[in-house]
């Protein structure tokens, strides 16, 4: 157990809702650090799609449909996985939603909708792949936090909710099965140009950058959206031997924003 070895030869990485958006992006980094990935979609479209991308990008992953919030069919696919691939040393849990509603015009269905993919799906993927990283004596789990795991906005309740309990599943997971050498941390990016995002982003009528876009750049050092490719080192660093005793951590990567009041108005 090295502290400087980044390598992940050899591990079998299981990184959900990864056909494309952060999910894709940390996949490529892990398989570029020697990884063998394995993702799953809702539709087996997409994961066609998934596959015909990890293709292009030179990596020959392993791409299954399965819904993360459906628990049955959770177990039914770690136990696929591990049959046809092999253990699982790293979960990635990644998939999740948002819903922009005013929490008083949100129904209660549209917020239990959100926490079931946010925050009940991680609880089902990572109950279903320790009991395989406690019998192999070592397991990598990283959950898809968010800068919402720390603070609200308007219209975001049930996605900040969610993305703050994903934050202490983090800390309980870590506590309850750090001793069978697990290790469980969170990252946290920021704001990233994803599908998820594009609404935040779109021109508006007369050609200028959305309001919200502004504000984001206004608000971030680097002066830019982070792109899904700045999630790979930190998800492989975490994902490796050098993150050994690291456990509980949520390893927030968004440009510095959560460190500046933001740039003056000119
Ligand atoms: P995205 O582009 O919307 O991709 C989300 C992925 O999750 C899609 O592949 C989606 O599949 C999948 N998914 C959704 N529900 C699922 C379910 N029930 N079962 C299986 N897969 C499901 O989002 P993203 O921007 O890449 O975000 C990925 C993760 O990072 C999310 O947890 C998000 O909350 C988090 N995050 C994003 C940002 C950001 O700024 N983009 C910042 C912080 C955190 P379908 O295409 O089939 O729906
Ligand atoms: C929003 C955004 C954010 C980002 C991300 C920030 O509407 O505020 O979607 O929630 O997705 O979670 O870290």
């Amino acid at each position: 157990m090295s502290s400087t070895n980044f390598s992940l030869e050899g591990k079998v990485a299981l990184i959900t809702g990864a056909s494309y958006g952060i999910g894709f992006a940390i996949a490529k980094a892990m398989a570029g650090a020697g990884a063998v990935i394995v993702f799953n979609d809702i539709r087996q479209e997409l994961v066609d799609k998934g596959l015909a991308s990890y293709e292009a990008a030179g990596i020959q992953a392993h791409g299954y449909v399965c819904d993360v919030t459906d628990e049955e069919a959770v177990n039914a696919f770690v136990a696929k996985v591990e049959a046809e691939v092999g253990p699982i040393d790293i979960l990635v849990n990644n998939a999740g939603i948002i819903k922009r509603i005013p929490m008083i015009e949100m129904s209660a269905k549209d917020f239990r909708q959100v926490i079931d993919v946010d925050l009940n799906a991680p609880f089902i993927v990572s109950k279903a792949v320790i009991p395989g990283m406690i019998k192999k004596g070592h397991g990598k789990i990283i959950n898809i936090c968010s800068m919402m795991s720390e603070f609200g906005r308007e219209t975001v309740s049930a996605y900040a909710a969610a993305k703050g309990g994903l934050k202490m599943l983090t800390r309980n997971i870590a506590s309850e099965y750090g001793e069978y050498n697990i290790q469980c941390n969170g990252i946290g990016p920021g704001y990233i140009a994803t599908p998820q995002t594009a609404p935040l982003r779109e021109k508006q009528p007369d050609g200028s950058r959305h309001p919200f876009d502004q504000f984001i750049v206004s608000k971030t050092p680097a002066g830019r959206w982070g792109e899904a490719d700045d999630l790979g080192g930190p998800a492989v660093f975490l994902a490796s031997d050098a993150s050994d005793f690291v456990n509980g951590q949520i390893l927030y990567v968004d440009g510095g924003i959560q460190a500046y009041i933001g740039r003056q108005p000119s």
